[in-house]
């Protein structure tokens, strides 16, 4: 989903854990922490403290989508 892949800003190919926050609140989040604590215990399975872009990018966004049905950036992109 280019809105999480776009918060890698230093394009490392991993998204830490103000990437992922930062990604919450383009989304508008009311509780940004709390989305990024919960979308690190859903999506980062080598408790690396990254979210590889690769292979775990995909259940963060499978979780941001959970979250935000109805958000229409998300639909778009
Ligand atoms: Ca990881």
């Amino acid at each position: 989903m280019k809105l999480f892949k776009s918060c890698d800003v230093n394009k490392d190919g991993k998204l830490s854990w103000e990437e992922v926050k930062a990604g919450f609140r383009k989304l508008q989040s009311r509780f940004p922490l709390y989305r990024t604590h919960r979308a690190f215990q859903m999506a980062d399975e080598n408790h690396n403290g990254f979210i590889n872009v690769d292979d775990e990018l995909d259940k963060l966004v499978t979780y941001a989508l959970e979250c935000y049905p109805r958000n229409i950036k998300l639909r778009l992109i």
